[in-house]
């Protein structure tokens, strides 16, 4: 028997593929409405090393869809590209003295050979490179498009920094424990001018949007972006001081009021430092130095102990008219709310314990056993609030603008030009891209300003307003602003003359399926939700959403452990390839489990799949009809299991349960090999030919290498990928049965379809439980049933 070569095949298949273009997304067919499109999206690598497993299980899952929708005769695009900004690389390319660009690029080539050979339905003439002059030109566009529609400004405030990064980062950027997301460095607070997106504008409705994707996105993400948004309602309360503008508050609880004892206000907010009076400055100056050590989660920790510093002033409690003392401390944040609080120790927990550390007076609004109606209190609190003019309702939202400026070298400049007359200039249009000097040779290590500003003869430059000298801005775009837009990028990638085309937005978009990693469940997903809705305020688009779908998979670990190189324990995806091939790769990834769930190494068989792969390929070689043979006069029970595989196969590929696809397909083989084998039917059958072929189209959607094998050895050219998806016969899916017919007293009662092979106890089991023979025995006894399965039950009764 001939014996199958995996590297033989892959060899041949890859050179095959590269002359017959088969996944190029045609704008054409998509403008003229010829057919419906399918925009699939996964997201793009960063370009550090090589791909690994992580890369292998989620191109392969995304790769199901892809080809799919091709199949169901969907005009799909399916691009693929670089996110090759940003500090992994630069931080790796330091590390090994290279310049950024020099490592970037190479390991794009490393990874598109990679891809190529992973047999990905990717059209490739839409790759692009985020850190290509060419797009990032679009970047630039774009930052300067968002100012002038108020979105984009530059602020002074306290800003998260990483100390070993040496670069500021956005509070997305920030871990749970305090950490710096690329680093693990502490994460500490430094005063900076700094550029931000203005995100908050958009708080409302990118919470509202979340309704409508609670059934089409994966639940924790729609949950993760909604916790990041963070609405609260409540109320905004003024408390008059002395000889000082008043102090207003942020509280959820305005009907708490009558027990607000003290206020807090932030130590490091200026509101601490105008209120302080002169004998207590020194003490919360030195408390400061203090606070500047701890991270925001630290701050708001319930079971850290309280400090602070009296501020020497008191103000007024609007309801009691009582003279509170106002201090400052670390546990209420600058940037929440309004940075300062209302305290009432009986009611709340942190500032119970604060009252207890420093001897502050508690009074209780509600006693632990009164019954109240909190919605009810709070409402009616806030209306009398408002009516005395103290205060009124507010919502406010945890999210905060996204802070996008970076003091480092690799990413897209700011194209804004500081000039002593004009102040901030944009780049004009023309002039863009800003390119990124080459800094060749120069010590790119991250110095806590911008490697940029050591290229004087990039910075300096005429002011485009009054020509006089100015300066560039130094800073360049944190990552994900280019990530943010990538996906309206791949709809026009070699256009020089606009960012995308609104047409073939019009014509593609949303995207219909995302695919990606948690750990963009948060900052990626809400950049991108942004960006999209700043897009369609300006006119370029007319959704409101970029992503009609969201799944995100589960990692691949081994022996229950996430993969690294302290537990050594990292399975390298080359040699797996180089082992088994890279269908059995695939296969395996797929089939392990439900793609949200994590895959463990340890429980899967390459050797298994690599050995089904062979099996499936076998029956191709086995089938002596000819192609285009008419199937309807084969085996029945064969062509039974093909129709009701293609048509369950169906379903489950609309629901992602893409293992159970795998494992339908591994049944259909089975039977298929039993017929073959089977006297009775054998090669001959058109039946066999007609499940054979679906076998090769299932399976071309996980292992494309293998699929194309047995197209051809089928007799088909010039690729499974072209070949139709079966059309089910719907007469097939049900099975044989007949009608059984229920008497009751020698009339008829019911009629019951049952299989002809059923027993006689089952079928007076059926009998008797039908809802009609039951009516008509109410209130009778049965006396005696006789049964002739499968047509007749007859039952006597008084
Ligand atoms: C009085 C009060 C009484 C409060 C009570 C709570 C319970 P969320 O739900 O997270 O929005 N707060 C306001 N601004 C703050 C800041 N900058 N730093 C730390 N804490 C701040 O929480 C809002 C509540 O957190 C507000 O309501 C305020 O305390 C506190 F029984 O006001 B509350």
């Amino acid at each position: 028997a001939a014996t199958y070569d995996v590297e033989a095949v892959q060899a041949k298949w890859l050179e095959r593929w590269d002359g017959l273009d088969l996944f190029r997304a045609d704008d054409a067919v998509a403008l003229a409405g010829e057919k419906p499109t399918y925009y699939a999206l996964t997201m793009f690598p960063y370009p550090s090393g090589d791909l690994h497993m992580g890369h292998a299980e989620v191109m392969a899952l995304h790769d199901v869809v892809a080809r799919y929708k091709k199949f169901r005769g969907f005009e799909v695009l399916n691009p693929m590209g670089w996110d090759s900004f940003g500090l992994p690389a630069e931080n790796a390319a330091i590390k090994r003295d290279e310049h950024p660009s020099t490592y970037t690029y190479a390991n794009i080539e490393t990874q598109y050979e990679s891809f190529r050979k992973y047999g990905l339905a990717f059209d490739w003439s839409r790759r692009l490179h985020t850190s290509d002059p060419e797009y990032y030109k679009w970047t630039q566009w774009l930052f300067l498009k968002l100012r002038e529609q108020g979105l984009a400004y530059r602020k002074n405030s306290p800003v998260n920094w990483c100390p070993n990064d040496q670069t500021v980062l956005a509070n997305e950027q920030v871990l749970a424990d305090g950490t710096c997301e690329r680093c693990g460095a502490e994460v500490t607070k430094k005063e900076l001018t700094q550029w931000y997106f203005k995100t908050t504008q958009y708080a409302q409705e990118l919470l509202d949007c979340l309704d409508g994707m609670q059934d089409t996105w994966i639940a924790k993400v729609v949950n993760a972006q909604r916790n990041w948004i963070g609405r609260s309602e409540g109320a905004h309360v003024t408390f008059e001081v002395a000889g000082h503008e008043p102090i207003t508050v942020f509280t959820t609880r305005p009907d708490t009021l009558p027990g607000a004892t003290f206020m807090v206000v932030a130590a490091d907010a200026k509101l601490a430092a105008s209120l302080v009076s002169d004998e207590q400055r020194p003490a919360l100056e030195a408390y400061l130095d203090e606070v500047k050590k701890a991270s925001d989660i630290d701050r708001l920790a319930t079971d850290r102990p309280k400090t602070g510093v009296d501020l020497g002033v008191t103000a007024t409690n609007p309801l009691t008219g009582e003279q509170i003392p106002v201090w400052a401390s670390d546990y209420v944040l600058a940037d929440y709310g309004t940075g300062a609080i209302m305290a009432v120790p009986a009611h709340d927990e942190r500032d119970r314990e604060f009252a207890e550390k420093f001897g502050l007076p508690v009074v209780e609004v509600y006693s632990e056993d009164q019954p109240y109606d909190k919605a009810a209190e709070i409402s009616a609190a806030i209306a009398k609030i408002e009516e005395s003019g103290h205060g009124q309702g507010t919502v406010n939202y945890r999210l905060r603008d996204w802070l996008l400026s970076r003091q480092r070298y690799w990413g897209a400049p700011i194209p804004i030009i500081h000039c002593p007359v004009d102040g901030e200039v944009a780049v004009p249009e023309d002039q863009l891209p800003v390119r990124l000097p080459e800094l060749k040779g120069a010590d790119l290590k991250p110095k806590g300003t911008s490697p940029l500003g050591a290229a004087r003869e990039w910075v300096e430059v005429a002011c485009p307003v009054c020509g006089g000298p100015a300066e560039r801005d130094t800073d360049t775009m944190d990552t994900f602003v280019d990530s943010s837009w990538y996906f309206f990028r791949y709809l026009s990638p070699n256009d020089d003359t606009q960012a995308f085309d609104p047409a073939l937005a019009e014509a593609w978009g949303p995207v219909d399926f995302y695919l990606g990693g948690d750990e963009h469940a948060v900052l990626h997903l809400l950049y991108a939700r942004f960006f999209t809705k700043a897009l369609r305020d300006m006119g370029l688009i007319t959704w409101d959403e970029p992503f009609t779908s969201y799944l995100s998979q589960g990692k691949v670990i081994n022996n229950g452990k996430k993969m690294s190189k302290s537990l050594g324990n990292g399975i390298n995806l080359g040699e797996q390839i180089e082992k088994f091939g890279v269908d059995a790769v695939r296969l395996t990834l797929v089939f392990a489990s439900p793609p949200e769930d994590n895959i463990d190494w340890a429980d899967v068989s390459p050797e298994a799949s690599l050995k089904f792969i062979k099996r499936a390929w076998r029956l191709a070689g086995d089938v002596t009809s000819e192609p285009g043979t008419d199937p309807t006069g084969g085996d029945v029970p064969l062509r039974r299991v093909t129709h009701k595989t293609v048509h369950e196969c169906a379903d489950l590929l609309e629901r992602h349960r893409f293992n159970v696809v795998v494992a339908r397909t591994m049944e259909l083989v089975n039977a298929t090999r039993k017929a073959i084998d089977n006297p009775e039917v054998g090669p001959a059958d058109p039946a066999v030919r007609e499940a054979v072929e679906t076998v090769a189209i299932l399976l071309s959607l996980v292992t494309p290498y293998a699929a194309e094998e047995m197209w051809e050895l089928l007799g088909h050219a010039p690729s499974v990928a072209q070949a139709a998806w079966p059309t089910v016969d719907e007469t097939l899916l049900v099975d044989d049965t007949v009608t059984a017919v229920v008497q009751i007293q020698g009339k008829v009662r019911g009629r019951l379809e049952v299989s002809p092979s059923i027993s006689e106890a089952d079928l007076e089991a059926a009998a008797l439980a039908d809802a009609n023979v039951q009516r008509a025995l109410e209130g009778k006894t049965v006396r005696k049933v006789i049964v002739r399965a499968p047509k007749l039950v007859n039952i006597v009764a008084g």
